[in-house]
């Protein structure tokens, strides 16, 4: 099902053109109404009325998170306060936080392309949908929530936390759809195995997971053991939140809403324009958004971008899974290494859980890697040997495929520390 089959199916040309006069509008509200943005067209010698092609848009000035800290809390605001009906923020782990405003529409908006989103997943009216990301000024929650509800479905507004009674209620209420972050989900399987719940006998038949890099995977193994069909949600506060992009039934990428959103993607290091296909930093130009639009927002998730045709009928581009932020890019010894990678390799192995991390260390002038990674119940074996040289295999495989020497241990388990959100993958003991 197309939740809405005008704009998700328009032909290419016609969805370029829709971009354009977008774009148009976007530059005009923001030169007049942000200062911010006429400082920097000005500086650039570029008038709104310069913007004749989607190719001009090159010409336009980029947004960085730094530029939203700068301008904290309301300075890139495009309407008065008194038209913004929300606001959410994201803590970040450093530094002041990042905020977004949204005006009436833009949470209509929202709800709709959270519901288009839903859709593509195969959740209808009938569901019952368990939201289990956070509620609050993270966006996981409310966006989610408003989604479900704008597809008709009963929602359930659980939010992240007291896992075990999220286990009994998505058993009792039946819920057939569960949002959360992979690894929350992954924590309720494993709470649920704890209370002698097979979640895979449940009604539960879709998981929309997301606001952290999973691989395909860990998406395979949850589709498994969980009985369910499980899809990409992507997103981020500073743009909207989830719904920015969505797999649908091919799971073949995940569709980006162009006709809110123009996507870019480029050399983070020169900040040039790749050609189609090229993996790169993603870039977001919010065309329709109203209390807080962006211009070609810095996203710093690596992807790259796909404009063929999908076979679910839908035009719009689709963006390949994201490997990892490239502030989350490991450098060990000169080889770059995101934790997502790692990932693909632990989850070839049979007998090791999703559940690891990576303590980066120093040892005199040499950076060091340990991947600690749990294994599953009944794995655990007292036979030293074995397991060593299944340390050794893992070890090997790395070296192999990421070029980067590694410590490898297996870890009991339950013994690393989960998340209610996000999970934590990286231990940098070097910053500490
Ligand atoms: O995580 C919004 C969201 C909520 C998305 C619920 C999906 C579901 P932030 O907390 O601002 O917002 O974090 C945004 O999370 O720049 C990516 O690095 C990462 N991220 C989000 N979705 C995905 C995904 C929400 N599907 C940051 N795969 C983004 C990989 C993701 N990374």
């Amino acid at each position: 099902m197309i939740f809405d089959i005008e704009k998700e199916t328009m032909p290419r040309e016609d969805l370029k053109k829709l971009q354009l006069s977008r774009l148009q509008d976007l530059c005009s509200r923001i030169y007049y109404n942000v200062p911010f943005y006429k400082k920097k067209f000005d500086e650039l010698g570029v008038k709104p009325a310069d913007i004749r092609s989607l190719d001009d848009l090159k010409r336009l000035p980029f947004t960085t998170k730094q530029d939203l800290r700068d301008n904290y809390p309301y300075g890139l605001f495009a309407v008065p306060l008194d038209n913004i009906e929300r606001i959410h923020a994201s803590s970040g782990t450093t530094g002041k936080a990042v905020v977004d405003g949204y005006t009436r529409r833009d949470v209509a908006t929202w709800a709709e392309l959270v519901a288009r989103g839903l859709t593509m997943a195969g959740a209808t009216a009938s569901d019952i949908v368990h939201v289990a990301y956070g509620y609050g000024l993270f966006t996981g929650g409310l966006g989610a929530h408003y989604g479900a509800e704008r597809i008709g479905a009963t929602v359930v507004p659980m939010s992240g936390g007291a896992t075990r009674r999220q286990v009994q209620l998505l058993r009792d209420f039946g819920a057939t759809v569960l949002c959360c972050t992979p690894s929350y989900a992954n924590y309720l399987y494993e709470a649920a195995v704890d209370q002698g719940i097979d979640i895979a006998k449940l009604p539960l038949r879709v998981g929309v997971f997301g606001a952290e890099p999973w691989t395909d995977e860990m998406r395979q193994d949850m589709e498994r053991k969980m009985g369910i069909s499980a899809h990409n949600i992507y997103g981020l506060s500073e743009v909207m939140g989830p719904g920015v992009a969505m797999d649908c039934e091919e799971k073949n990428g995940m569709h980006i809403h162009e006709d809110h959103f123009i996507a870019e993607i480029i050399d983070p290091e020169t900040c040039e324009v790749l050609p189609e296909g090229s993996t790169g930093e993603l870039v977001l130009t919010t065309i329709t958004k109203q209390g807080m639009p962006l211009l070609r927002y810095r996203t710093r998730d690596i992807t790259s971008l796909d404009h063929t045709l999908c076979h679910c009928g839908r035009t719009t581009a689709r963006m390949t899974r994201i490997t990892g932020r490239s502030d989350d890019m490991l450098i060990i010894r000169g080889v770059n290494l995101f934790p997502s990678q790692v990932e693909s390799i632990l989850m070839e192995k049979e007998g090791l859980a999703s559940t690891y991390q990576l303590v980066v260390d120093r040892e005199g002038p040499l950076d060091t890697l340990e991947v600690q990674v749990e294994l599953i119940e009944g794995m655990f074996s007292d036979e030293v040997k074995a397991m060593q040289e299944q340390e050794v295999r893992v070890r090997k495989k790395i070296k192999e495929f990421l070029g980067v020497t590694a410590k490898v241990t297996f870890v009991a388990p339950h013994s690393i520390k989960r998340s209610e959100g996000k999970a934590v993958r990286i231990i940098d003991k070097r910053k500490m």
